[in-house]
């Protein structure tokens, strides 16, 4: 491979934030490219730690924690045990998963900062910082909402907009409120600790640009977009009590930012990793010699190829990644995948759902990869992609090779006699599939590689399709002997490329063949299973997925759609008020009323005036509704007016009542009439 000087592999994949399970989207953006890309390396014989763990600080473990009455240390530990679980049972064969609540963890990332503190790398800057004086703490992005400048989306968060996906800063919302008391922030100074990434802009565009054009488009153009819209400092901690205190005099009451400490957990994880199997951790970091490389989702590009490889550069003591092979989004049934909708295909579900299938799910997620762009997951696709691909060429290619084994030879590999041209060709498609599975792999390419790996199957079925052994015994068992022969080494052949894309389906043929010696270098070779060597009986590897299992699915999604929408119609009507007793309820005088003039408020675009006839009297009342209705329209309409309520001054005018109107859900209002044959002046009660 290209990779021949690199004697070991650092393969880290994005430590999950421990505040919630993990689903199908995760697996396919990261989580099955980097474990078949470690599997790979390992069966080559490389000396590989594979390294995640959970993600364990950060505003969004807090919010989580707030949202269940949890403490977040208590959200971690639940999540951190489920994404774990979830993780190995998929096979995710991480050397280590860990989390940044470890002591390790702590110590290493508290140690990383204050080096780079001690040497004069942080700029220490005040700055203003939404505050909110009811729970006297600073305010994270996260815990401010308010109207969203772009769309008026009325719930936008400090940081970001979900509706319409703009990045937003508190300071741009309109009617911003601390989602911890509701209030409106204030503004209030505060001191942090920032990175100077422009200092490092030169360096990181020459690394990046020049010196790694072999980087995915997708990858190069985020950098790209980012060098040229120019760095800028960046704080590195925070006003939050929940994260790794910063380790510096005058910094109580500050942690670590989490997007400084969680990268670095990478490093912490080795630590622990090797400490457990008495190697050394520093040349997994430090040694030139080693390759390091990032899995991660989009979204986390900025972080992984900017920020961490300058704070890389800043210690000065560390490795680059070599690549950074960052996945798009998965969308599900044609909408994006959303923890909070729940609309997802959570992976603890999957598994009990379609036990023993994790293969399945593994080849689903990797033939529709996002490498290049959002993709779609659709149960339909997972039907057919098991039904007409796993089943049909796979399971059937194998299953066709160890039965007839069985059939005629009694369970022994036959012997190989003189090859025809047909088994040599068959023996070189094969040989040139494994040639072209190892370029993918080695260019991150794997739904590439695991198309290719289906063509080896392909291959072989095609080959018992055209000598048709079960024709042919009646008439020449020896050179059915040899077809058989072949078909088996083809079959151990699968056995060994299929391991880093279906481990569990790989261990089940290994059993069935009797396969003992599986490294990939043998992969190809004509004598993989040695003549008169008994094979085990034929089990299934896959079986097929009926439509009602898919239906459900399906449905399951449709109830998840029609509870979102309930819960969306539910919260646009506005909550009930208290209680009014009797008495308080006839305090009101309420009564109907004409509208003799009306005009326009001069300097206001929501204000309307007018005259009431109350049968009372005629007086003046100001409305805020020119936004709705115009002046002229209003005159003559019977309206109720609310007429003891106490006068108020209103840009200047005395408005002496209030006319009713019902409020819209989408905000219209629509006069509340009495009807022209009421009188004015009727009560109302
Ligand atoms: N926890 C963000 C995320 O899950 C983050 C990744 C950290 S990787 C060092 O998107
Ligand atoms: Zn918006």
């Amino acid at each position: 491979m290209s990779d021949k000087n690199f004697k070991r592999y650092t393969i880290t994949s994005a430590l999950p934030y421990a505040n919630g399970p993990v689903h199908i989207g995760h697996l396919a953006g990261v989580y099955v490219p980097a474990d078949i890309y470690a599997r790979y390396l390992r069966l080559r014989g490389n000396d590989v730690a594979f390294i995640c763990g959970s993600d364990e600080h950060g505003v969004a473990i807090t919010l989580k924690a707030r949202k269940e009455g949890k403490t977040p240390q208590q959200v971690v530990d639940q999540y951190h045990e489920q994404i774990k679980t979830s993780f190995e049972k998929f096979g995710i064969s991480f050397d280590i998963y860990s989390r940044t609540t470890s002591k390790t963890h702590h110590e290493t990332a508290s140690e990383y900062f204050q080096k780079l503190y001690e040497n004069g790398k942080f700029l220490e800057q005040s700055s203003e910082q939404f505050f909110d004086p009811k729970e006297n703490q600073f305010l994270a992005d996260r815990y401010i909402k308010g109207t969203c400048p772009t769309c008026s989306f009325p719930e936008a968060y400090g940081d970001q907009c979900e509706s319409c996906g703009s990045t937003l800063s508190p300071s741009e919302l309109i009617n911003p409120k601390s989602m911890l008391s509701g209030e409106a922030p204030v503004l209030k100074a505060t001191k942090h600790w920032y990175f100077p990434l422009d200092q490092y802009e030169d360096w990181l565009r020459k690394w990046i640009l020049e010196d790694h054009k072999e980087w995915k488009p997708n990858v190069a153009g985020q950098c790209k977009s980012w060098l040229d819209g120019g760095l800028k400092p960046r704080p590195m901690t925070r006003d939050l009590d929940w994260g790794i205190p910063v380790p510096v005099e005058g910094a109580e009451g500050k942690v670590l930012y989490v997007w400084f400490d969680a990268p670095i957990g990478y490093i912490s994880a080795t630590k622990d990793w090797a400490a457990a199997t008495g190697k050394d951790w520093e040349p997994y970091w430090k040694s030139d010699d080693t390759k390091l490389v990032h899995f991660i989702g989009k979204d986390n590009i900025v972080f992984h190829c900017i920020i961490f490889p300058a704070l890389l550069k800043a210690d000065g003591g560390y490795i680059f990644p070599e690549n950074v092979p960052a996945n798009e989004f998965l969308n599900l049934e044609s909408n994006k995948i959303s923890t909070s909708r729940n609309w997802a295909v959570w992976l603890h579900e999957y598994l009990e759902e379609f036990p023993d299938k994790q293969d399945v799910l593994r080849y689903v997620l990797t033939a529709n990869a996002p490498e290049t762009k959002d993709n779609d997951f659709t149960w339909k696709d997972f039907q057919t992609r098991n039904n007409s691909e796993l089943v049909a060429i796979f399971g059937n290619f194998v299953n066709r090779a160890v039965v007839l084994t069985h059939k005629f030879f009694e369970g022994t590999v036959p012997m190989k006699n003189e090859l025809q041209p047909i088994d040599e060709a068959v023996l070189v498609d094969v040989k040139a599939g494994i040639k072209s599975i190892e370029a993918s792999l080695e260019q991150y390419k794997f739904r590439e590689a695991l198309s290719q790996l289906m063509d080896v199957a392909r291959s072989g079925n095609k080959y018992l399709a055209e000598t048709e052994p079960w024709k042919l015994i009646k008439e020449d068992k020896e050179r059915v002997a040899t077809i058989m022969n072949i078909a088996l080494q083809i079959s151990s052949t699968l056995s060994i490329i299929a391991e880093p894309f279906l481990p569990f389906t790989s261990g089940k043929l290994k059993e069935m063949l009797c396969l003992e010696n599986a490294d990939w270098k043998l992969a190809g070779e004509s004598d993989l299973l040695k003549e008169g060597q008994e094979i085990g009986k034929a089990a299934l590897l896959f079986e097929k997925i009926e439509d009602s299992a898919v239906e459900a699915q399906v449905q399951k999604l449709m109830d998840t759609k029609k509870a979102n929408e309930a819960e969306a119609e539910g919260s646009k009507v506005v909550p009930a008020k208290e209680v009014v007793n009797f008495e308080e309820f006839m305090k009101m005088d309420l009564r109907v009323g004409e509208i003799k003039t009306a005009e326009a408020v001069p300097k206001s675009n929501k204000l309307l005036k007018f005259t009431v006839d109350t049968g009372l009297d005629q007086r003046t009342i100001v409305s805020g509704i020119a936004k709705h209705f115009t002046a002229e329209e209003m005159i003559g309409k019977k309206v109720l007016v609310m007429s003891n309520l106490a006068p108020r001054k209103i840009m200047g005018i005395e408005s002496q009542g209030m006319l009713l109107f019902a409020e819209n859900e989408d905000g219209s209002l629509k006069a509340v009439s009495p009807g022209s044959d009421a009188q004015n002046g009727a009560t109302v009660a």
